[in-house]
């Protein structure tokens, strides 16, 4: 549980764009025994989300936000370096946006879950067109896909690549998730029975660790 005072520290060095104090302050508390998740998500997803509000209201301009976002990109990465067990388990996941879906933030995050684990795993980033995931898929036989989106107009492109996936390969597990899911949770719920919806990264560490 990371305390308020450090989060609000994190957050106004984000958003005056200073990477060093950024990086202090993440490896500071890593070191202090805070997980990477409770990272990740107190520090990074809440600074994230607030940054989004202040952009909305106009408060911040999309420079700042992106000197942000790259600032968090590289510290998920230097997180996830260090905490890699070094231990690798007989398993595999992909992780990929769906077409059209440049939000890669907690994407990212969920690929180096997996890599944390332990899992051979293949981070596509943002925007992957299905027919290029189809034939990764094809290529690396995953245990499992994972599939983020979060902007409300990528819903229907969401369904459409469950569709082709649940068409080439019947069997493949699929866990999806992103802040678009709420928008399109019934029907997962009614036509997509096999899919998991997962809410958190806890939740995913979950699953991760019953496989
Ligand atoms: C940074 C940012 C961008 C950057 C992204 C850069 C990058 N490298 O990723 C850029 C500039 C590209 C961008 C573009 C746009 N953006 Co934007 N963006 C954001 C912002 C500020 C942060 C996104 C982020 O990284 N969040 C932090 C991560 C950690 O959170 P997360 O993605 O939700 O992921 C967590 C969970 O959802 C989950 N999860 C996510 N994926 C998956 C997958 C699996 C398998 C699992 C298990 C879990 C999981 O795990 C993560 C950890 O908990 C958000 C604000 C917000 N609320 O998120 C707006 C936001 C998402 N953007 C928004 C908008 C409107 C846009 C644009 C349309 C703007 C425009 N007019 O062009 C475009 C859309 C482009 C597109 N087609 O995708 C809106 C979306 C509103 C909506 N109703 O859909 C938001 C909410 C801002 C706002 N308040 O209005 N954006």
């Amino acid at each position: 549980m990371i305390k308020q005072l450090h989060y609000l520290e994190f957050f106004d060095s984000l958003i005056k764009g200073n990477k060093e104090e950024c990086r202090r302050i993440c490896l500071a508390l890593y070191n202090n025994g805070e997980s990477v998740t409770d990272i990740y998500l107190e520090l990074f997803q809440k600074s994230l989300y607030k940054i989004g509000k202040m952009w909305e209201d106009s408060k911040i301009n999309i420079a700042e936000e992106h000197a942000a976002t790259t600032i968090i990109d590289y510290l998920i990465t230097m997180l996830a370096e260090m905490a890699r067990s070094g231990k690798t388990e007989d398993k595999s996941a992909i992780v990929s946006c769906i077409d059209k879906e440049f939000h890669q933030i907690g994407a990212k995050m969920v690929a180096n879950l997996f890599e944390i684990h332990g899992w051979q795993t293949y981070y596509l980033g943002a925007n992957t067109p299905s027919r290029g995931l189809l034939k990764f898929i094809e290529e690396k036989n995953p245990d499992y896909v994972g599939l983020s989106i979060n902007f409300h107009l990528n819903t229907l492109r969401l369904l459409e690549t469950l569709d082709q996936i649940r068409k080439n390969f019947p069997e493949q597990k699929i866990v999806v998730g992103g802040q678009g899911v709420q928008l399109v949770l019934d029907e997962l719920k009614k036509n997509y029975p096999a899919v998991i919806v997962c809410e958190s990264l806890q939740q995913l560490e979950a699953i991760i660790n019953s496989n």
